[in-house]
């Protein structure tokens, strides 16, 4: 039977055929109301003379934003990670990435306080062999669509840790990596990390 004929048949399903019809009308209609792919993917690379590199994996799902980070050849200890305006790499020093990502001018501050830009993600620990890891899930970022999306923006590691309270950057020094966000199809791959630092932050 056509697409055609079972969208007919199933429209005119009598109740009690309701039951028996239903799983062949659900894979026969045409799905309305898939969500577009909300994945995107900064690929960072080294500022001169760092060797820091990974990626960051951004997946929107209908409430909140899953970021999931992992760098290497990061000297040990706690570094500053922030979205950037401004989705240039282009300069050895990624200096041209503007400041932190601030659609609503928030002050600068921890991902999980009551006020900080959109781009605060606090910071990134790596251990003895330089690997860091950061499992969050915010609400104040998307993928896609509206003021606070990622799209564009660059993912910034810096040399020192984020202090989270000093203005406007948690003066957390020079950009050891830079990457820029950019739109994926495929869905990101999760559940990958057990063991890194996980937590639903809120704010903004
Ligand atoms: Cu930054
Ligand atoms: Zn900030």
């Amino acid at each position: 039977m056509s697409k055609r004929l079972w969208r007919i048949a199933c429209r005119l399903a009598l109740p009690g055929l309701l039951v028996a019809t239903g799983t062949l009308c659900a894979q026969t209609v045409p799905r309305t109301d898939r969500r577009p792919a909300r994945n995107a993917i900064a690929i960072l690379r080294p500022t001169k003379g760092t060797n820091v590199k990974g990626t960051v994996h951004f997946h929107e799902s209908r409430h909140n934003t899953h970021i999931f980070a992992n760098l290497t050849g990061l000297p040990p200890g706690r570094h500053g990670i922030h979205i950037h305006e401004i989705g240039d790499c282009s300069a050895p020093d990624a200096g041209n990435d503007g400041g932190h990502f601030n659609p609503q001018v928030h002050k600068h501050g921890a991902p999980d306080a009551s006020d900080h830009h959109a781009g605060d993600l606090g910071n990134i620990e790596a251990d003895a062999q330089g690997r860091g890891r950061l499992d969050w899930t915010v609400d104040f970022l998307t993928v896609w669509g509206g003021p606070n999306s990622v799209i564009g923006k660059t993912v910034i590691v810096h040399a020192q840790q984020d202090d989270l309270q000093s203005q406007p950057d948690g003066n957390s020094g020079s950009r050891l990596a830079c990457g820029k966000v950019q739109l994926k199809t495929k869905p990101s791959r999760k559940g990958s990390n057990r063991s890194a630092k996980t937590g639903v932050l809120s704010g903004s």
